[in-house]
């Protein structure tokens, strides 16, 4: 089976976006990939994070990604700060990585912006974090958004520069992107994509919303001023609401239109929110039920470790064998 990596930052509630865009379909996938899931919370750091809450999200979306299908017995599962070949491979990986390469990283030119006041060492060597991460399981497939394209691409260069000085050591890998309309929006700003870390907690429905507060957020969503369920230019917000509609009930545009022809905005809303709400409640129940386990979860992700460290030491010990270092 080909190998796919991904991972989640542990640095919010899980929403429907990281929902719809990833963790859905990383259930989905198992039986067709060998798969690793990581969280991580490494990255996660790049950003300053409350110590109690970065250890509450970080068991909260291990738990999460569970409650959502991913299995543990076919998957690895895993917390990446547990695991200390990630940040030893980056070493490696740094030295072989130019200054000018990662200063051209939009993201970093992002979030360095974004966060202007914290532009720490962390978040301009976050794409060799991201490359160890891929590269430690010779990962073939990369499942992320367009937004991790430039990462991906980054990571294969490091690769391709040391298979030629060293040898073969990594496997190429590639995105593996989700099926298009993926993306989903915040709700108080349509241009935005929906986060997590967002410090308004009206811009995003987290997985773990009660389903007032869900009806709630769709209720007070920013749409436009006109009327008619369908997309068009100025009605981005109405069209993010048809993509999350779309998504949880597996219904296309034009049956969308055809559901809600004649009826206003507050109608359609009503139904998104009370749809994604339903949807969710097995989710919700089964996290909840993981959460008062806290015996089972700790057995998983030792399990996990465990599991993810016998492959990540093979490629760290070749490495490090390769670049001259005693072992
Ligand atoms: N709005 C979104 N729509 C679709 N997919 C999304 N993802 C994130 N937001 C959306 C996907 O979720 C996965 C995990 O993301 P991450 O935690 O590694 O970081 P992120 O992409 O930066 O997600 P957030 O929620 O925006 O986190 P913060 O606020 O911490 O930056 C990825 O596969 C991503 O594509």
């Amino acid at each position: 089976k080909k190998v796919v990596l991904s991972g989640i930052q542990p640095s919010g509630l899980i929403t429907i976006g990281n929902y719809l865009g990833a963790v859905k379909n990383w259930a989905e996938i198992q039986e067709q990939y060998r798969c690793v899931f990581m969280i991580a919370n490494l990255h996660a750091t790049t950003v300053r994070q409350e110590p109690a809450a970065l250890r509450k999200n970080t068991l909260e979306a291990y738990a999460m990604l569970l409650a959502c299908g991913v299995d543990p017995k076919r998957s690895i599962v895993f917390v990446q700060s547990q695991n200390p070949h990630h940040t030893e491979l980056m070493w490696a990986l740094n030295c072989y990585t130019q200054f000018g390469e990662l200063s051209r990283m939009t993201q970093f030119k992002d979030k360095s912006a974004r966060y202007a006041d914290n532009v720490n060492a962390g978040l301009f060597t976050y794409p060799t974090l991201m490359a160890a991460d891929i590269l430690l399981y010779q990962a073939d497939y990369v499942p992320v958004g367009i937004d991790q394209k430039q990462h991906v691409e980054l990571t294969r260069d490091i690769a391709q520069r040391m298979n030629g000085v060293l040898g073969n050591l990594f496997t190429m890998p590639e995105c593996l992107f989700p099926k298009a309309g993926a993306k989903i929006m915040a709700l108080t700003d349509p241009t935005k994509k929906m986060s997590k870390s967002d410090p308004n907690p009206k811009s995003y429905v987290a997985v773990l919303d009660p389903k007032d507060t869900v009806i709630k957020k769709f209720k007070s969503a920013v749409t436009d001023s006109g009327s008619g369920i369908c997309r068009a230019e100025g009605k981005e917000g109405i069209g993010n609401l048809m993509t999350i509609y779309s998504a949880f009930t597996g219904k296309s545009d034009e049956e969308i239109t055809a559901e809600f022809e004649g009826r206003g905005y507050g109608d359609f809303k009503l139904a998104v929110g009370e749809t994604v709400a339903d949807v969710l409640a097995p989710v919700r129940e089964r996290f909840a039920a993981l959460m008062r386990d806290r015996a089972y979860l700790d057995a998983c992700c030792a399990e996990g470790l465990e599991q993810a460290m016998r492959i990540s030491q093979r490629t760290r010990d070749k490495v490090y064998k390769k670049i001259g270092f005693f072992l």
